[in-house]
């Protein structure tokens, strides 16, 4: 179910000429950032500051991320210059850029760490995303394309624009390995159902610039800490299964992490697991986090299998407050995970 409200009302070409003359932007995502949303606020930043080299203009862009950081973040990054917010840090915003594009989210409660400092200044804010919710008062420039796997579509579009090539095969390699990098994370390295003919041809051209995606891989998908594995563990242990094993929750307590050594950005892609035994339709991960106030509350991670049969989680996502993709979607529950559970059962069955 889509957002009336809530759909592309520019295009890329118009949002690349609106920042063309801008001096100073800052590129947001949500928070928590995956692979598509670090890939593609970090290649629209290397595009708008090259192009800005280029024509000898001071523009400068930088990116800002609020945390848990995932652990490949900083070789990502590389030496753009990000600005990284915490959870529960309370940062003091006092940049006043000429421009902000969001990408990845256009939801407010994604973006709750920098949500007062982009309130004041939606009047020069663009949202590019692919999601089929967000708020349309985020900005009154948006571009919605919610047929494209990834953001990084459209920001492959946008760099090639802002850059004047001709195709995305001739962007600088440092440009295409981010989009690239997107582009596999919210494919499942081009295994779900979202791959289409042009997510191949993008990627495609972005390994035609470059991109050493064997070593982007092994770099970001085959180095992780042990202590991601100790609480893999506990996420497996937790396993619950409902309605016929049709139904996985696994859930995580802030005790897993403490007792692991884990970070919280270390339970990326644990809900995929469940997904890999063939009775199994929808797969939750819930974690219970302890606001600064030591009331509790629970993130849910849901993923439903593709086929005849498919559950749309971003319906059910959206019975207790969130939304995403009908694969793939996420919500948040201000209760401890076992009433968060009940509610989550409920809302599928
Ligand atoms: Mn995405």
């Amino acid at each position: 179910m889509t957002d009336p409200d809530w759909k592309t009302n520019t295009t890329l070409s118009d949002i690349a000429a609106w920042l063309k003359d801008k001096r100073s932007v800052v590129v947001l995502t949500h928070a928590k950032p995956d692979g598509d949303a670090m890939g593609s606020t970090l290649a629209l930043a290397r595009a708008l500051n090259l192009a800005s080299n280029t024509s000898g203009a001071s523009s400068k862009a930088e990116c800002w991320y609020a945390g848990p950081m995932p652990a490949w973040h900083k070789l990502l990054a590389g030496s753009t210059k990000v600005r990284t917010v915490e959870p529960n840090e309370t940062p003091e915003f006092t940049l006043d850029p000429e421009a902000i594009v969001v990408l990845d989210t256009g939801t407010w409660g994604q973006i709750d760490a920098y949500a007062d400092w982009l309130r004041a200044r939606t009047d020069r804010a663009c949202v590019i995303d692919h999601h089929l919710q967000g708020d349309p008062d985020t900005a009154p420039m948006r571009y919605v394309d919610t047929s494209a796997a990834a953001v990084c579509q459209s920001s492959a579009e946008l760099c090639r624009l802002i850059l004047g090539l001709d195709s995305a095969a001739d962007l600088p390699t440092d440009i295409a390995e981010p989009l690239y990098f997107g582009i596999a994370t919210d494919t499942g390295w081009f295994k779900h159902g979202n791959v289409s003919a042009a997510v191949m041809r993008t990627a495609g051209d972005l390994l035609a610039a470059g991109v050493n995606h064997e070593r982007l891989y092994q770099a970001t998908e085959m180095n992780d800490r042990p202590a991601r594995l100790r609480l893999m563990a506990r996420a497996l242990d937790s396993l619950e299964m409902h309605e016929n094993e049709s139904i996985v929750f696994m859930s995580l307590r802030p005790k897993d992490l403490v007792e692991t050594g884990a970070a919280p950005g270390d339970s990326g892609g644990f809900v995929d697991i469940p997904r890999g035994v063939g009775k199994v339709r929808v797969s939750a991960l819930l974690t219970e986090i302890e606001a600064p106030d030591k009331s509790l509350f629970t993130k849910i991670s849901l993923r439903s299998k593709g086929g005849d049969d498919a559950v749309d989680v971003n319906q059910v996502a959206q019975k207790l407050g969130g939304g995403g993709h009908a694969r793939a979607a996420g919500a948040r529950v201000m209760a401890d995970v076992e009433t968060t559970k009940a509610r989550l059962l409920e809302a599928l069955t």
